[in-house]
């Protein structure tokens, strides 16, 4: 049967620290998204952007924070576009914006997830843990806030309630190399499965891949993969704001997306924190188009991992 994927654009930028995320979801576009998974046999339907109306500023006792009512507003956009999109089709795309957009997406799909009673499961694909809360976080670009709010962490009381948490069991980081210290001590306090640079160095990607995919397995879980640029190397993506050194290779992160396709498993993605304004001819969002068509099917040669 014929797989079905939406295109949902969310084009925010107010979460990070500067501009040009906005332009993200057209970049996507451009670099034929579309096009790409419709060849590799899937049912493609855009959904086009979402937008919010002009807001009044929110106050707040921390002064670093700033576009608060904007992410409240894009929130609550998001988390019933989220919901409906992952009701509606097999395997839909959220196509940023900045991270702060996971403050809406994760929460619309585990509403999806809590009406079919099946877990979800958050695989965070980040240099950053985003474990700020609007009340911790320093730089006040709430880009660095949703993991904390969609767990459920108390802090957050400036945003929208939160109907569905995901269970902190229920999430694997990877790639995690920049922590700041009140993130280093939730990462502790909530045991999160966290796969920092040096796990995967020392084990490779695949090992805590694997086992982090037989437990969604096990759970018949929904799983939700958040994709932010700054997991990939600066060499070979430069188009973000937030660029950390010693990231992902090219190869690994195919092998990701390969590894989550023979899974099967993957119920929704985010394509996070492009900006295009810092790309070089399109090539991070090239590269991007390739990595989601990893995830969606293509192969070079048709066939399983070897064994020997
Ligand atoms: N992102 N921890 C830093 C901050 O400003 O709070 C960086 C956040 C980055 C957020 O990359 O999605
Ligand atoms: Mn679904
Ligand atoms: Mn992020
Ligand atoms: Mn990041």
């Amino acid at each position: 049967m014929t797989r079905t994927t939406a295109l949902l654009g969310a084009p925010i930028e107010t979460g990070a620290s500067q501009r040009g995320c906005i332009m993200g979801p057209d970049s996507l576009r451009t670099a034929g998204l579309h096009e790409t998974l419709q060849r590799l046999g899937w049912k493609v339907t855009d959904l086009g952007d979402l937008t919010i109306a002009p807001q009044e500023p929110m106050p707040h006792a921390n002064p670093a924070l700033h576009h608060l009512a904007e992410t409240c507003a894009w929130i609550e956009v998001l988390e019933q576009a989220a919901y409906a999109a992952a009701r509606d089709h097999d395997l839909p795309i959220f196509m940023g914006g900045d991270h702060s957009m996971a403050a809406g997406t994760v929460p619309g799909v585990a509403r999806h997830a809590a009406e079919q009673n099946r877990p979800l499961f958050v695989l965070w694909l980040d240099s950053h843990p985003d474990l700020h809360t609007p009340e911790s976080t320093e730089s006040g670009n709430l880009h660095g806030t949703p993991m904390a709010y969609f767990t459920g962490q108390p802090g957050c009381d400036a945003y929208p309630p939160l109907a569905h948490a995901v269970d902190p069991e229920n999430i694997c980081l990877m790639g995690i190399r920049s922590v700041d210290g009140a993130e280093a001590q939730k990462i502790d306090d909530l045991g999160i499965d966290v796969n920092d640079m040096r796990t995967i160095d020392e084990l490779g990607i695949l090992a805590p891949l694997r086992a982090f995919l037989e437990r969604v397995k096990a759970a018949n879980g929904l799983l939700h993969v958040s994709f932010d640029v700054d997991f990939l190397d600066p060499e070979i993506a430069p188009a973000v704001g937030t660029t950390v050194p010693g990231g992902m290779t090219f190869r690994e992160a195919h092998l990701i997306m390969e590894t989550l396709c023979d899974s099967g498993l993957v119920t929704s993605l985010d394509l996070v924190e492009l900006n295009p304004f810092l790309d070089e001819f399109g090539r991070t969002a090239k590269l991007l188009r390739d990595l989601t068509a990893s995830l969606f099917g293509r192969r070079v040669l048709d066939r399983q991992t070897k064994s020997y």
